[in-house]
């Protein structure tokens, strides 16, 4: 009889353990970019790709957007715990990884950069720095661009004052801009009331913002590359059960394989553009050189700056093998 019953409890026990390991866990997610524009669309695809698939295993409830957390806090909050994930731009960590700010500097893609240890190096930077497991990144193939109010007809930006984040500071600052650095959701007042006469943002999500109304000119060619990473809460990550990784490193795989849509979406959102009025200024060949190799060479100067080792390593690997 002993015998039985020591075994019914040792068999309950590994029951209830394994009931444990499955329990559906919910995480907590934020986005820095508003829900239903560009730069949100990849990230709310991912939370329903897992969502679906992830019944009894994880979920993820999404607090908000930059109502919920303010763009250049939402790092901040990965780290801390205060959300459990997040869809988010380096640009918008650099005050806890100044090197974030190299990510746009990439010129070949994440699987390129899975395959050559980048991805690697990256992981582990936001492991070490901002306490975050870099899970996916999201924007390949989508450039940024200079928008302006007022037409110029070569690369020089004195006596123009320039909406900005850490992505375009180094180079506009190098074309002369007078700089002012503000979130997203403050661009179409700063233009409605004339503060500024232009702004960097990428090819993408200019009409989504409604900025279409007033911008008059965009700059070409564009520049850089748009990283925008899925981070979670490294704690939150090394607390997950083996199946729960693996639904969102199955995710992360799929959302990045989406970043092959983003030449089609971008030849559309110029045609949009185009027909909300916006014009294409283009320089000769010369100047168009010049715009494209300054921007790539502020770039990489300004990460040399904050951490020459660090430039080296992802300059080494950010470039497509021949
Ligand atoms: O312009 C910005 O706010 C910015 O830095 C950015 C970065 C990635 C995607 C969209 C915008």
């Amino acid at each position: 009889m002993r015998h039985i019953s020591v075994a019914a409890v040792v068999t309950g026990s590994m029951l209830l353990a394994g009931a444990a390991a499955a329990d559906e866990v919910t995480l907590r997610g934020a986005s820095a970019f508003a829900q239903g524009t560009a730069f949100s669309r990849p990230w709310e695809a991912f939370v329903g790709y897992v969502n679906e698939r992830g019944a009894g295993v994880l979920q993820i409830n999404v607090i908000g957007g930059p109502e919920a957390v303010p763009p250049f806090e939402v790092g901040n909050a990965v780290q801390s715990g205060v959300v459990d994930l997040a869809n988010v731009t380096g640009a918008f960590y650099t005050n806890l990884i100044p090197e974030a700010d190299a990510l746009k500097l990439s010129t070949n893609t994440i699987q390129e950069q899975r395959a050559n240890g980048c991805y690697d190096y990256i992981n582990q930077m936001h492991q070490e720095k901002m306490n975050a497991y870099f899970l996916a990144r999201t924007g390949d193939n989508v450039p940024f661009h200079l928008y302006l109010t007022k037409p110029i007809d070569k690369p020089d930006l004195s006596g123009l004052t320039i909406r900005t984040t850490p992505v375009y500071r180094a180079f506009f600052e190098k074309l002369g801009a007078n700089l002012v650095q503000t979130a997203p959701g403050e661009v179409y007042t700063a233009l409605e009331r004339g503060s500024i006469d232009g702004y960097g943002w990428p090819i993408q999500g200019i009409l989504d913002l409604g900025w279409d109304e007033q911008t008059k000119y965009r700059v070409d060619p564009g520049f850089y590359q748009v990283d925008v990473n899925v981070l979670v809460n490294l704690d939150v990550w090394n607390g997950l059960g083996d199946e729960q990784k693996a639904l969102l490193e199955e995710a992360a795989v799929w959302l990045e394989e989406k970043n092959a849509e983003n030449l089609e979406i971008n030849k559309v959102e110029r045609e949009r553009q185009a027909e909300a009025g916006i014009e294409t200024i283009e320089f000769t060949a010369e100047d168009a050189e010049t715009w494209s190799s300054e921007a790539q060479e502020a770039g990489w100067a300004a990460i040399e700056g904050v951490n020459p080792e660090a430039a080296e390593a992802m300059r080494g690997c950010f470039t497509a093998a021949d």
